[in-house]
């Protein structure tokens, strides 16, 4: 790997590293050392002292303090600042992807597509910044006028994870500064350095702007304890977690007890039906993009595919061939198509869930071995695996965090929608047909119970234009596009009255 120095200075992050940001405080973790290491060869990036719990709470204030000033700057001006960091990151979009690939392990490819999930998030909240519409309804009693009003919410902590370190916090950062919220954000510990950038790039903008108060953008890097303390803070109206169901659960029942508000976005066990119509060229790209890409790393990923049993055998026998030429190797290398896994912990849940998987009747029919030729040493790579077993099998209601690949066989449509609802998560999902009365029934109420149905393209690679977000276990929010902006603020509704009486709703009389 070429000396990842340069880049790290060019991203303001030269030399000791400091782990709680606020504006342009950087103050020194009180926590454990973290050493962070770079999943391509295992090469060490940079050593950070975590937070320590306590030094949340002084943050958050920070946010708190910030929160008026910037609830009373006009929309579109907060609009401006995200303007701004868009630009910002098309200028230095090479250097955060290269990052991200040293950083996460995604191939370049990829990680340019992740700075770009930023930028189109930035353009789309600059477009809302002047659209934060409230409606007016008809009111019963003469002479009143009843309409609702958008306000700001107040501080927002936003949990992200590893596999989409930068676009996550862009997804809601961009969201919460026009909507007039401070954003206090604690990273995955894997992924620290991305988002020290991400907040050095911000704040190289926000210092552009001197009426931005300098709260309104900070960082904490430290362990679950961190998130725990946000999600325990009354300062914080509203929590934004992604990641696993465990923390979610752990965030949700924190966030519940104060009667805050969470927005959740946990995981997935994502499932793609291919009905005997299916054009099986772009299915077969579409798969192996959804379940192999991201070394499977994605909430989208793509878990399990329901085949029709009369095309099963032809699908199954070009996607192993496809399997077993799959580019596998460094994540810089131009032609790479999966990089490594994050850590070796990923690889011990891959090869223990594909134990179970034979243990419960299933034939691994390509991959799930580790790779040690022509890739970084120091790295995990691992051939991703295609698995066919019955869909009643225990390991196939769980999202294991890498590319395994579950296959089942199905008769009618009814019973592939039911295979895929049956599981506990609900995020994304997809059918691949030409038949256009499949596809209606899929994406219809008694169709897909996920967040995400899709006709002919994957599980992952969502547009930011939509919201994004799922059912079940993934915990129900949204985030991103549509009219996701509406967690981050909060609803007022003003009645008012211009006549010169006082009727009372619903006719009710109540003379004094
Ligand atoms: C995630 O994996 O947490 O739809 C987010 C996708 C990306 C976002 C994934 N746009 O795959």
């Amino acid at each position: 790997m070429k000396d990842p120095r340069k880049v790290l200075e060019r991203l303001e992050l030269g030399g000791n590293l400091a782990a709680v940001r606020v504006g342009s405080d950087a103050i020194s973790g009180r926590g454990a050392p973290l050493a962070v290491r770079s999943p391509i060869d295992g090469s060490p990036l940079s050593r950070i002292d975590r937070a320590a719990p306590e030094q949340v709470d002084p943050v958050v204030t920070r946010a708190k303090e910030a929160f008026p000033k910037l609830r009373d700057i006009p929309a579109p001006r907060r609009g401006e600042l995200v303007r701004r960091i868009g630009n910002r990151l098309r200028e230095r979009k090479d250097d955060l992807a290269l990052l991200v690939t040293w950083e996460a392990g995604k191939t370049t490819q990829e990680s340019l597509g992740e700075v770009q999930e930023m930028i189109d998030m930035c353009d789309f909240a600059v477009g809302q910044s002047r659209e934060l519409y409230g409606a007016t309804m008809p009111s019963e009693r003469a002479l009143h006028r009843l309409t609702e009003q958008w306000h700001p919410l107040g501080p927002v902590g936003v949990i992200t994870a590893f596999n989409f370190p930068v676009a996550v916090w862009a997804w809601n950062t961009a969201l919460a500064l026009v909507c007039g919220d401070p954003v206090v954000w604690k990273p995955s510990e894997k992924t620290p350095l991305t988002a020290l950038a991400c907040h050095a790039l911000a704040m190289s903008v926000a210092r552009e702007m001197p009426d931005i108060p300098d709260g309104t953008l900070s960082v904490v890097v430290g362990d679950a304890s961190v998130g725990q303390r946000l999600a325990e803070s009354e300062s914080l109206p509203l929590i934004s977690a992604t990641g696993s169901v465990r923390m979610g659960r752990a965030v949700a029942q924190a966030v519940a007890a104060r009667l805050g508000r969470s927005l959740l976005e946990l995981g997935g066990n994502n499932a793609m039906i291919v009905a005997p119509s299916a054009d099986l060229e772009l299915a077969i790209r579409s798969i192996v993009f959804a379940a192999a890409g991201t070394a499977g790393q994605r909430c989208t990923t793509l878990r399990r595919l329901i085949v029709h049993h009369s095309i099963a055998d032809a699908l199954l026998e070009r996607l192993a061939a496809v399997y077993a030429g799959l580019p596998i190797g460094s994540p810089l290398e131009p032609g790479t198509l999966v990089g490594p896994l994050i850590d070796s912990a990923a690889w011990v849940a891959m090869d223990r869930a594909l134990s179970v998987a034979r243990s419960e009747g299933g034939r691994v029919i390509t991959g799930g071995e580790r790779v040690t030729e022509d890739v970084p040493p120091g790295g995990v790579y691992v051939s991703p695996a295609l698995v066919e077993i019955s869909s009643s099998a225990a390991v196939v209601q769980e999202e294991t965090f890498a590319p395994i690949l579950y296959v089942h066989r199905y008769g009618d449509l009814a019973e592939a929608i039911a295979i895929q609802n049956g599981v506990p998560q609900g995020l994304s999902s997809a059918i691949f047909t030409n038949d256009v009365r499949e596809a209606e029934r899929f994406t219809s109420a008694a169709g897909s119970d996920c967040g995400i149905a899709n006709v002919n393209t994957g599980t992952s690679g969502a547009e930011i234009g939509g919201a994004f977000g799922g059912e079940k276990q993934t915990g129900g929010g949204r985030e991103s596009g549509s009219d996701a902006w509406k967690a981050y603020m909060r609803r007022a509704t003003n009645t008012v009255n211009y006549s010169s009486s006082l009727p009372l709703a619903q006719g009710i009389r109540f003379d004094v």
